[in-house]
């Protein structure tokens, strides 16, 4: 909605005079604001993307012909991007996140590199492929939330027998809106594993640190949350009867090291549905990315129902209401901009309709 005075200038026909200035303006790299007030500053946001889903059961045969058709090395990262269709040919699942179905097949690798946008996994199907992350392996599990932090070496590898598929979710246009974006391959295809597989959850997730531990970057030193104690912690609270009128039982993942989110740009959340829910709307100023891991269900969001059952995808836009409503016992995963909102004073939720 724009503002009175701005609809007023904008929809007034230019006079001579003014379309004249207007003309020398522009010859000057300048432009009259009064004419874009409104637009620039609305009094709420006013999203371009759109309530959307992806059906899993349609986007994996599509990603799979992918893999018939090229390797994983050859695309360097063989990937269906997931395309908002209010920002289509923008690469964006939301305005400010990226996101997108991967596949790497039994055999293949995904070669090293480095990059300034910060990235997740979750995984999505198949058990057997790993992650390294600066010269640490972590093996995917399905319902498996995994970081690769901004500038960290990472590579991906499947030496088991079936095809692994991640929901890969990036702060490519954050990144981009501060034109701050570098990039670079690993001398090598696959980085050396240097550190031991579990090494990072022994020292950072068993509530204790290295007593000389300090950070070396500002994202959560855990690259996996694994599933089957996200899951545990989910049910175990909703036996104990915490249940949010909105949210059901939900849990944000955290830096152990801070209480902060797992990384600078990017919150991650997970969340049980009890089954029979009719959960209250809520909206936040964090557009959200939602992927069930378990159960059916339906989600209000705006004026569109999303009906969504296990590993599909749907998008929650920026201040519109979402209601989730569960057919099962369910778990969405989800992530958002939340925590570079909330770094910069920006951040704002409602739950106005609490029954
Ligand atoms: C990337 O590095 C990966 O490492 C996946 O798996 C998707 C999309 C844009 C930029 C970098 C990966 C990506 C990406």
């Amino acid at each position: 909605m724009e503002s009175a005075t701005a609809t007023a200038v904008s929809t007034t026909a230019l006079s001579p005079e003014r379309r004249e200035l207007y003309a020398r303006l522009d010859t000057k790299n300048t432009a009259p604001l009064w004419e874009v007030l409104g637009k620039i500053i609305p009094p709420e946001p006013t999203p371009d993307i759109v309530p959307v889903l992806w059906r899993y059961d349609e986007v994996r045969p599509l990603l799979l012909e992918a893999g018939r058709l090229l390797t994983a090395r050859e695309a360097e990262r063989r990937v269906l991007v997931l395309e908002n269709p209010g920002l289509r040919g923008q690469s964006r699942i939301t305005t400010s996140l990226y996101a997108g179905l991967q596949l790497i097949l039994p055999g293949e690798i995904a070669p090293a590199h480095r990059h300034s946008m910060a990235a997740l996994r979750f995984v999505m199907e198949g058990t057997g492929a790993y992650t390294a992350v600066e010269g640490e392996r972590t093996v995917m599990h399905p319902g498996d939330f995994i970081l690769t932090p901004s500038w960290t070496y990472h590579d991906h590898g499947n030496p088991g027998d079936v095809p692994v598929i991640w929901l890969d979710g990036l702060d490519v246009p954050i990144v981009n809106l501060f034109d701050a974006s570098f990039r670079e391959s690993y001398p090598g295809d696959i980085q050396p594993n240097t550190v031991p597989d579990g090494d990072s959850h022994a020292r950072y997730a068993a509530n204790m640190l290295p007593v000389d531990w300090t950070p070396a970057r500002p994202s959560s030193p855990i690259f996996n949350y694994p599933y089957s104690r996200s899951r545990e912690t989910l049910e175990t609270l909703y036996r104990h009867g915490s249940i949010h009128q909105c949210h059901g039982v939900k849990m944000r993942f955290i830096n152990p090291t801070t209480g902060g989110a797992p990384m600078p740009t990017i919150g991650a959340f997970m969340q049980l549905l009890p089954k029979g829910l009719s959960g209250a709307p809520y909206r936040a100023t964090d557009s959200t990315v939602f992927a069930a891991a378990e159960g059916r269900g339906r989600s209000r969001i705006g004026d569109q129902t999303l009906t969504w059952g296990p590993r599909d995808v749907f998008v929650a836009p920026s201040w519109t209401a979402v209601a989730h409503e569960a057919d099962d016992e369910a778990v969405l995963f989800s992530f958002s901009d939340r925590p570079a909102q909330q770094a910069l004073g920006l951040w704002r939720e409602e739950a106005p309709y609490f029954r």
